[in-house]
């Protein structure tokens, strides 16, 4: 079953029209524009699901949420490891961080099964799980959920379960 953080924090229910930038990639060798079109489709999957929708802006400063990649300590108390254990981290609503840690091998664009090497991560299944963060949701007991916290690498899970929906349908 799907579950929520403590005091089960939203965004205001005034507020379906959110905004993400993507503020911090020189740390990571992806182009800007395959970033854009994998965050894209991240959100699209869980604005299919609500009525919220999610519109990228190139200004931080406008944005509900921000988006990074970082190495090590960056500022925030939750330092990255390197290579695998943490991939990334988002914080509650109404924070909005979202941190990837630069150091993983993401898999972005082509096949993930397919990578060359065994610790490659897919991009949008690590940004999936973590929206479901900076929505609300935290983590599930369902294996099949988006939110269950176990993910392989070399592989790739993206499509919302309905104990996704159901968790996500119940905030908003
Ligand atoms: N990062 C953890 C995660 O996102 C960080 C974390 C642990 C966390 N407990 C939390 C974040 C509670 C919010 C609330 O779960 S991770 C997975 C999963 C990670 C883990 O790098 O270990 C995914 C990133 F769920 F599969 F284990 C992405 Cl999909
Ligand atoms: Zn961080
Ligand atoms: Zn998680």
């Amino acid at each position: 079953l799907y579950a929520y953080f403590p005091g089960t924090p939203t965004w205001p229910s005034d507020k379906t029209e959110l905004k993400y930038a993507i503020t911090a990639t020189s740390a990571v060798s992806i182009d800007l524009s395959v970033l854009k079109t994998v965050f894209a489709r991240a959100f699209g999957r869980w604005s299919a699901a609500t009525t919220l929708t999610f519109t990228e802006t190139d200004s931080s400063s406008d944005a509900d949420i921000t988006i990074g990649f970082y190495n090590g300590s960056h500022g925030d108390g939750e330092p990255f490891d390197g290579v695998l254990g943490t991939l990334a981290h988002a914080f509650s609503p109404t924070d909005g961080r979202f941190h990837l840690d630069a150091a993983e091998t993401w898999v972005a664009e082509g096949d993930v099964t397919q990578a060359d090497s065994d610790v490659a991560v897919d991009l949008e299944s690590v940004a999936v799980h973590e929206i479901g963060h900076l929505l609300g949701l935290g983590h599930s007991s369902v294996a099949e959920a988006i939110m269950y916290p176990t993910i392989k690498t070399r592989t790739k899970k993206v499509d919302l379960a309905s104990d996704d929906v159901e968790g996500i349908q119940n905030l908003y």
